[in-house]
């Protein structure tokens, strides 16, 4: 074996197996650590990786490892990496690439594959996992050659962070692993694309300035496209100087501090009542790297009436996929802002503000006075006392379901890149390994998880790997007893026929004990904010059961089609009690 295996490959090409050349290239694309979970199709590979500066994190299942890459690039920006064997380890990972698609992060996934004389012959554990993913990936490879590697990876890290995110698979036959060829790094450049240049039209620019000065009541949305370009200060700039409130889409949490006074919050299903009414009255929305998704619009047929459309979004695809606009400029965010904000004229819109602030007076969504505090234990406090306890500067990464959207509307973040949360595929088990995932890229921050016993049980196993890897996290399992959203869904709209949504869970205390974590169970308020106290004075994982109030409600709510402004409230009663209180 040549001595410069796992350095700085040279200048002139050297023999190199398939797998060693994987390796080198990973390194060099900066690539430190993997999360994987090795088999036969993808062990040359994994054999070889002893030879390099790579940390790899052994995961409990390949839904963990892309979760973890996810997790990863999301909280760093950089580009996570999930390994896997063929077959079922391929397939055990379509969840979390299908993730990562729809919510536009850039990781790769690379799989083993047989060996490239079997493919097509139904080989043990052959699965044909580029056909399987080609929906759910930004791009995908079957490399079948080990002189076809290096070009392959260098092309897969160029899209997973180009232009819009994604993920990139490259499939690996085990012979591609295991010939030799020269490995040249600078020859495996990739090729310029074919693809033409964005050229910023001029006039679009021109229309959609008029129409930003001539606005009366414009509101800008910012999505996962203002962290996605680092365009937080522009946007917030860009807001000042016209004086336009900002509604948040849920992947946009962070990427405009929630402190910020022309911050009005989130939008959609479970949105602010007031940000919800503020779009429905607009003369103008001004999106902002945001894709209209129907949780955000509602009824489409009487979405935001009134209002003109500029749509800003760096995927072409996107504009006017969903609602029709008047301008739309594709570009990177930051960039179009950038270019924009100087023929910006500064704005007068006190009256504009003054109404929303009238609207807001009128809602109970955020006011944590307006909670029951009638003894009982209510998912909103702990994430209340979680964001009081970090001042909210915790990397939160959540599950999906009921406590998703009580962490959206109560912790309140400043940072972008501190809410990692599925929103586009609404991945329930994703939390947990995304947050393994975030807290190895970002070993200094404080991350918690906050799950519901439902999606924490779907990707439980990962405590092992906390344990064996010794992963400093916290963990919040809201414990309602329920599949809570969907019961909150069939409260609603089936009668409370509660089909298949009560739910046994283990002893979760237990269940961190037999891992050798630290865990404590809570039910009552007085003790949240101690056993929170308790979990971030530890230098180790610790997991805090909240057994919270089994039949609460997310509100306000947009049933799923209906018009935007058409929420059902939180029942005045309950407010009453509260104020009683
Ligand atoms: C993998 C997956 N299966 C099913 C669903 C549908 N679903 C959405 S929310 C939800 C309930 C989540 O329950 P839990 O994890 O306990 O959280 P809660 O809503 O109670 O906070 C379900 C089943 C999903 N989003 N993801």
């Amino acid at each position: 074996m040549s001595s410069s295996i796992g350095q700085q490959p040279p200048a002139t090409p050297v023999k190199r197996t398939g797998a060693q050349i994987l390796w080198e290239c990973l390194v060099r694309e900066g690539v430190t650590t993997v999360f994987g979970y090795p088999g036969g199709a993808i062990l040359p590979a994994y054999d070889a990786m002893l030879d390099y500066p790579i940390r790899h994190i052994l995961v409990r299942h390949e839904q963990g490892a892309t979760h973890m890459a996810d997790g990863y690039a999301r909280a760093s920006g950089k580009v996570g990496v999930a390994i896997a064997t063929s077959g079922p380890g391929a397939t055990n990972m379509v969840t979390g690439i299908a993730t990562a698609m729809m919510d536009s992060v850039p990781i790769v996934c690379i799989t083993g594959q047989v060996g490239s004389k079997l493919i097509g012959s139904d080989g043990f554990q052959e699965t044909d996992i580029t056909g399987v993913t080609l929906p759910v990936t930004k791009h995908n490879y079957l490399v079948t050659r080990a002189q076809d590697l290096a070009p392959a990876v260098r092309e897969a890290f160029h899209i997973a962070q180009s232009g819009r995110p994604g993920p990139v698979l490259i499939d690996i036959t085990k012979d591609a692993q295991q010939s030799s060829c020269d490995f040249d790094w600078d020859a495996a450049a990739p090729k310029p694309h074919a693809r033409p240049e964005v050229v910023v039209n001029s006039a679009s620019v021109a229309k959609a300035l008029e129409l930003i000065n001539t606005a009366q009541r414009p509101l800008i949305l910012a999505g996962h496209g203002v962290i996605l370009s680092n365009a937080s200060k522009v946007v917030v700039d860009f807001a000042e100087r016209a004086e336009i409130p900002i509604a948040m889409t849920l992947l946009g949490i962070g990427g405009v501090p929630a402190s910020h006074p022309l911050n009005l919050g989130m939008m959609g299903m479970h949105g602010e009542a007031w940000v919800n009414t503020a779009i429905q009255e607009a003369d103008l929305l001004l999106a902002f790297g945001m894709r209209f998704d129907d949780r955000v619009t509602g009824n489409l047929k009487t979405y935001a009436p009134n209002a003109r459309k500029v749509h800003i979004e760096i995927d072409p695809a996107e504009i006017g996929k969903n609602v029709p606009v008047d301008v739309g400029i594709v570009g990177d965010l930051r960039d179009v802002l950038e270019n924009l904000l100087p023929g910006v004229a500064p704005g007068q819109r006190n009256a504009w503000l003054r109404h929303i602030d009238e609207l807001k007076g009128d809602s109970a969504v955020r006011d944590i006075q307006n909670l029951p505090d009638d003894g009982h234990l209510y998912a909103a406090h702990v994430i209340h006392d979680i964001w009081r306890a970090t001042e909210g500067k915790a990397v939160v990464v959540t599950d999906v379901g009921q406590h998703q959207m009580w962490e959206a509307q109560y912790y309140h973040h400043d940072q972008p890149r501190s809410l990692i949360t599925s929103g586009g595929l609404g991945t329930m088990g994703f939390a947990l390994p995304a947050a393994i995932g975030a807290k190895v890229a970002c070993p200094d921050a404080e991350v918690w998880v906050v799950a519901g016993d439902g999606g924490f049980q779907m990707t439980m196993p990962e405590l092992a790997t906390i344990a064996q890897e010794k992963i400093d996290v916290k963990v919040a399992i809201i414990n309602n007893g329920y599949l809570g959203m969907v019961r909150q869904w069939q409260e609603f709209f089936y009668e409370r026929r509660y089909a298949a949504t009560p739910l046994l869970s283990p002893d979760f205390v237990k269940i961190a004990d037999a891992y050798g974590l630290a865990a404590t169970a809570v039910s009552r308020r007085p003790d949240v904010g101690p056993a929170i106290e308790a979990a971030r004075r530890l230098k180790s994982t610790a997991i805090i059961e909240f057994r919270v109030e089994q039949e609460d409600t997310v509100y306000p709510m947009v049933p799923a089609g209906a018009d935007l402004h058409a929420m059902i409230r939180r029942p005045s009663p309950l407010v009453e009690t509260a104020e009683d209180a």
